[in-house]
């Protein structure tokens, strides 16, 4: 079959890191197109990997040179392209969130229906690291019972200039979000956040760490510490303790060193590094499903369910009580 024509909107780091797995990792699609309101940034991009450059990414995402989307601009500007390429008929690879307000996420899920089909990917990479792979799987075949709870943590080393309390629920938290319901295969009841003393390496005016807890509607209870300045490393760590026994996410394999007297194993810098093989897994199985006319990766509506979520616990931060998460009917085209 012929390579699939890929578009890209939004050619910052992620965008970039993308536009080079596809063109080096995956195979059986090509870069085609490029656009992103940094013209000269997306020229470079365009020039690098010999595809089109757009300056209007509506008309990137129309083009019949355009088989499917791949959409890396900034978490505001998701929503409009999603729309966009709905109506234009096209597969659509989003990252994560979906949109930044559960309003356009409704929007959005309402246009896919019309389209009679799924053809919107949401960039949950985490439900394709082995890690949870094999958590999801030892917790569906019963070796730990039925959970009771999850305690987690997802730190990074610093933080953009751009991030504040707000985002580090939207943008950080929501990948907890997602992989919890995806690992629990439940939705959620309610939630609250905490809030630990505040980390002097953080803006005054940034709540950072914060502890998410949220409630699946089953009972289980899950605690998940978010912290943007752990000073050490970017740290991503689950515990699920059920009924039977306990497990726990791996690092992926890292060598153990004994060296000069100090025994130690090196932290991931960044999430790049921590999550490439699920970004590699992610991007072909996605490539390889849109070639086939069937996407089941992360959903429109489970994009929509953990901005929902995130939604809840920013309002919970700011006025401090316990909120129920209020979910809609699923549609059958997500059944
Ligand atoms: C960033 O946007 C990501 O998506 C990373 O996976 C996450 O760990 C980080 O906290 C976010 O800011």
């Amino acid at each position: 079959m012929e390579n699939l024509k890929i578009g890209v909107v939004g050619t910052g780091a992620i965008g970039r890191e993308h536009i080079r797995r596809l063109s080096e990792k995956v195979s059986g699609c090509r870069i085609a197109a490029v656009s992103d309101i940094n013209e000269t940034a997306a020229g470079e991009v365009a020039e690098k990997y010999g595809a089109e450059f757009y300056k209007d990414s509506n008309e990137l995402i129309r083009s019949k040179d355009v088989d499917a989307i791949v959409i890396t601009a900034g978490d505001p500007a998701h929503a409009s392209l999603c729309i966009a390429g709905l109506h234009a008929g096209k597969f659509i690879f989003c990252e994560k969130p979906l949109a930044t307000e559960v309003p356009e996420c409704e929007k959005i899920v309402q246009e896919e229906q019309k389209c009679g089909k799924r053809l919107l990917q949401v960039g949950f990479m985490r439900r394709y690291d082995p890690g949870y792979v094999e958590m999801k799987r030892l917790i569906r075949n019963g070796s730990i019972g039925t959970p009771l709870m999850v305690h987690a943590c997802h730190r990074n080393m610093t933080h953009a200039p751009s991030m504040n309390s707000d985002l580090s629920i939207r943008n950080s938290g929501i990948h907890e979000i997602d992989i919890m319901r995806w690992l629990l295969e439940e939705d959620y009841d309610s939630c609250d956040v905490i809030i630990p003393k505040h980390n002097s390496h953080a803006d005054p005016d940034m709540q950072d760490p914060q502890i998410m807890r949220l409630r699946t509607k089953s009972g289980v209870e899950i605690d998940v510490e978010i912290a943007q300045n752990s000073g050490y490393g970017y740290d991503i760590q689950c515990e699920v303790v059920g009924e039977l026994g306990t497990i726990k996410l791996p690092d992926p394999a890292k060598v153990d060193k004994k060296i000069k007297g100090v025994h130690f194993v090196d932290v991931n810098p960044d999430w790049e590094s921590r999550f490439s093989e699920a970004y590699e897994i992610e991007l072909a199985k996605w490539v390889d499903e849109v070639k086939t006319g069937k996407v089941t990766g992360p959903s429109a509506w489970d994009g929509y369910m953990a901005c929902l979520a995130a939604d809840t616990l920013s309002r919970s931060r700011v006025d401090g009580e316990r909120k129920k998460i209020i979910i809609p009917e699923k549609p059958a085209l997500y059944i």
